[in-house]
């Protein structure tokens, strides 16, 4: 295949200037794997980032048809309405193996994808969530870059994601749907002291009653937990993604919210830990794609992968031995 790269600053000029050609090229070239792709990225994304930081970062979690993609497309109504450019990364570690829900999203945010003032991006292929969220990250500031205002992070409700996209974003939004019976049952404490907002999604037609019932029930849930550091108590809020209703009201929060973080110090000193976060990940993610792609440690693991398989070596004693091994290789 034929590798057609930019140079640094035509990736710079057109990223910063909104084009969209060049900022879909630019989170090409952040996702690749190839070595060279990432020191070019490197020096991309150096220049970019004094740029980047202007957006209200948002992150929208639920399980898979819960209506995060069609929230998404309705609320982008009135971020657009409100002259914001608005840009919707979506992260989905799972869709690699599962064949991907990712077209799927696209086509359900048909009028976005055709609107000039948003921009629609899957998820980035990526082997571990390590290099799925350092991924999204970059796009994300690659999207910031090139002027859009507010940006959606969607994420599936499988854990781990979660934490990732948490650590990304400004404001987190979790969808539920209004159950039978028993609206605690489905509450998971970690999940719900993640967030900042509850919304009960399709609130239309004969749902209406069974969610207002369900908003009451977990706003009383939450009064129970003790109010964050941040002194925000997480709101309940009912929507319709399809009729649009009470989707002003979590925009006005969402706002209210961006307002006192601003005045209390808190959306900074968030942000600011979230970069010494990115540093650690990113410490990681380096370590562990340099480990396993070193052509002498690959040779290694694979001569040793029966014996560990049947229990002849010992994983830990091997493991040990492996990296005792890499420190001592000169990579270059
Ligand atoms: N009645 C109703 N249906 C909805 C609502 N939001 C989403 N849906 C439907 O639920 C299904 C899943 O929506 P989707 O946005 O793909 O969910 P996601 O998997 O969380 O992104 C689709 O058929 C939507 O049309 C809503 O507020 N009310
Ligand atoms: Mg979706």
């Amino acid at each position: 295949m034929k590798r057609n790269r930019l140079s640094v600053d035509q990736y710079v000029s057109g990223v910063l200037k909104g084009d969209r050609m060049v900022l879909s090229r630019a989170i090409t070239l952040v996702e690749s794997t190839l070595e060279s792709d990432q020191l070019l990225a490197e020096k991309v994304m150096e220049q970019v980032i004094p740029h980047s930081g202007k957006s209200i970062r948002i992150g929208i979690t639920g399980v898979p048809g819960v209506g995060k993609s069609t929230f998404i497309e309705s609320f982008g109504d009135i971020l657009l309405e409100a002259g914001y450019k608005l840009a919707v990364l979506a992260v989905d570690p799972s869709s690699q193996r599962s064949g991907g829900s990712i077209l799927g999203d696209k086509t359900r945010m048909e009028k976005l994808s055709a609107d000039k003032r948003a921009y629609i991006r899957p998820s980035p292929a990526g082997s571990t969530l390590g290099g799925v969220s350092a991924k999204t990250r970059e796009a994300m500031l690659l999207c910031e870059a090139a002027g859009f205002g507010v940006i959606f992070i969607e994420t599936v409700g499988v854990g781990q994601s979660e934490i990732a996209v948490r650590g990304m974003v400004d404001f987190f939004l979790l969808l539920m749907l209004a159950g039978a019976g028993d609206e605690l049952q489905g509450i998971k404490k970690g999940i719900i002291e993640m967030c900042d907002a509850l919304v009960i999604n399709k609130a239309d037609g004969d749902n209406v009653e069974a969610a207002k019932r369900a908003q009451r029930e977990y706003a009383n849930a939450l009064h129970l937990f003790p109010a964050k550091e941040n002194g925000w108590y997480p709101k309940v809020k009912v929507s319709s993604a399809v009729t649009g209703d009470g989707l002003k009201e979590v925009w006005q929060m969402i706002q209210e919210y961006i307002e006192k973080m601003m005045s209390n110090g808190f959306f900074e000193s968030n942000r600011a830990s979230q970069r010494v976060n990115w540093m650690h990940e990113h410490i990681r993610y380096l370590l562990e794609s340099r480990f396993y792609q070193n052509p002498k440690i690959k040779e290694l693991i694979s001569s040793s992968l029966e014996d560990v398989r049947n229990g002849n070596a010992s994983a830990i004693a091997f493991g040990r031995l492996l990296v005792d091994n890499f420190i001592q290789i000169k990579e270059r």
